[in-house]
């Protein structure tokens, strides 16, 4: 009897699994195109190629200086420049933090990454953040910050402290980027990037989607990303939290988020143009179906942040992804040191 099964193209040729820095725009937005289950597929290949499908990093966020930010980034809850409601504190002691971090790392957590409403790290801060730094690096949690803009030195002397990773986000597409934000270039961001790398950092930088931005202007984030002289260490893809007095949020209140499929998309690009790199689902998860977010888990998606909150929005509590876990028979990614 004849063989009648039907052989997709897609599972007759190879799907490259290997890094590339030579992407085109137009390659990444042709990836984009792809019919979605052949987007998907290849994704996950790669995906399986370089990481185990069923394990997913479990990271803590913690807020440890909050709002007043004298940047004017329009998704932003924290930034000074719109009114949200948000209630400014000032920068926590060292033991504060490292309690935080305890409780992340007996709640699953195996990453822990302070964030701080800044444009720049002031020199005046740095022995507080060293402090704080190498006591959660001491409790073997992996370390990483997110605190604006850094020199050359300060990346030094956070890397000595025990800093793993840095954050610092690219947002969006050039072509777009002067819609989502006027007081810090694309140039300077990239320049920190730089200044993380050569401290021996690994960097994490990834940007968010949803904010009102062509699929074009999404490719040109992950182009750029795809670019860079390393490839992100950690890509973290945000779905736009609204925030309401922000303009970029006001205006997804008004018009509607995008569409899930197409942040799936997103992070199917991402898994394929940085292949090696934890893809984390970031900001957004809150508004996600269980089923959005196995989507993304399949397209490679391998890290979230736990407990009820990020920065200053929520995120779904601990119970709710114990229970997505057990349904998509997913495990916390271990530390580093039980690997
Ligand atoms: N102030 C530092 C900076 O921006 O460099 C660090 C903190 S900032 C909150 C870290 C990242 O969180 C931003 O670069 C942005 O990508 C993301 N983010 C902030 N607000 C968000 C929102 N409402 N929705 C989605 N992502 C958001
Ligand atoms: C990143 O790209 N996403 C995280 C982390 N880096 C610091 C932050 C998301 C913040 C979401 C908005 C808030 O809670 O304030
Ligand atoms: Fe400030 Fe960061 Fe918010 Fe921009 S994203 S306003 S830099 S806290």
């Amino acid at each position: 009897m004849a063989d009648d099964r039907f052989t997709p193209a897609t599972a007759t040729q190879p799907v490259p699994t290997q890094p590339r820095h030579d992407w085109t725009l137009d390659e990444v937005e042709a990836l984009f195109a792809l019919p979605f289950m052949d987007l998907v597929y290849r994704a996950a290949s790669v995906h399986r190629h370089w990481f185990d499908p069923s394990e997913v990093q479990k990271s803590q966020l913690l807020s440890i200086k909050t709002g007043g930010c004298a940047e004017n980034c329009g998704y932003c809850s924290q930034s000074a420049s719109f009114k949200t409601g948000l209630k400014a504190e000032k920068l926590m002691d060292a033991t504060t933090v490292i309690a935080e971090a305890m409780a992340a790392k007996a709640g699953g957590a195996s990453r822990f990454c302070m964030g701080a409403a800044w444009r720049e790290l002031k020199d005046r801060d740095t022995p507080k953040l060293a402090a704080m730094i190498s006591g959660v690096k001491a409790l073997g949690l992996e370390t990483c910050a997110t605190l604006g803009m850094l020199s050359a030195d300060q990346a030094r002397q956070l890397k000595e402290a025990g800093l793993d990773y840095y954050n610092h986000n690219l947002d969006t597409g050039p072509d777009y980027y002067d819609q989502v934000v006027t007081t810090r270039t694309y140039q300077d961001r990239l320049q920190t990037l730089e200044h993380v790398r050569e401290a021996g950092m690994s960097t994490c930088c990834g940007g968010i989607v949803g904010m009102g931005e062509s699929r074009r202007d999404r490719a040109g984030l992950l182009h750029a990303l795809a670019t860079l002289p390393v490839h992100p260490d950690s890509l973290p893809v945000n779905a736009l939290v609204p925030v309401s007095g922000t303009p970029l949020g006001e205006e997804v209140l008004k018009n509607g988020e995008i569409h899930p499929i197409e942040f799936v998309r997103t992070v199917a690009v991402a898994r394929l143009v940085c292949p090696k790199s934890m893809v984390r689902l970031s900001a957004g998860r809150e508004g996600m179906s269980a089923e959005m977010q196995a989507l993304c888990f399949l397209a490679g998606a391998n890290s979230i942040f736990v407990g009820g909150k990020l920065l200053t929005t929520p995120n779904p509590e601990e119970d709710q992804d114990a229970a997505l876990f057990r349904m998509l028979d997913l495990r916390p990614m271990p530390l580093s040191a039980e690997r």
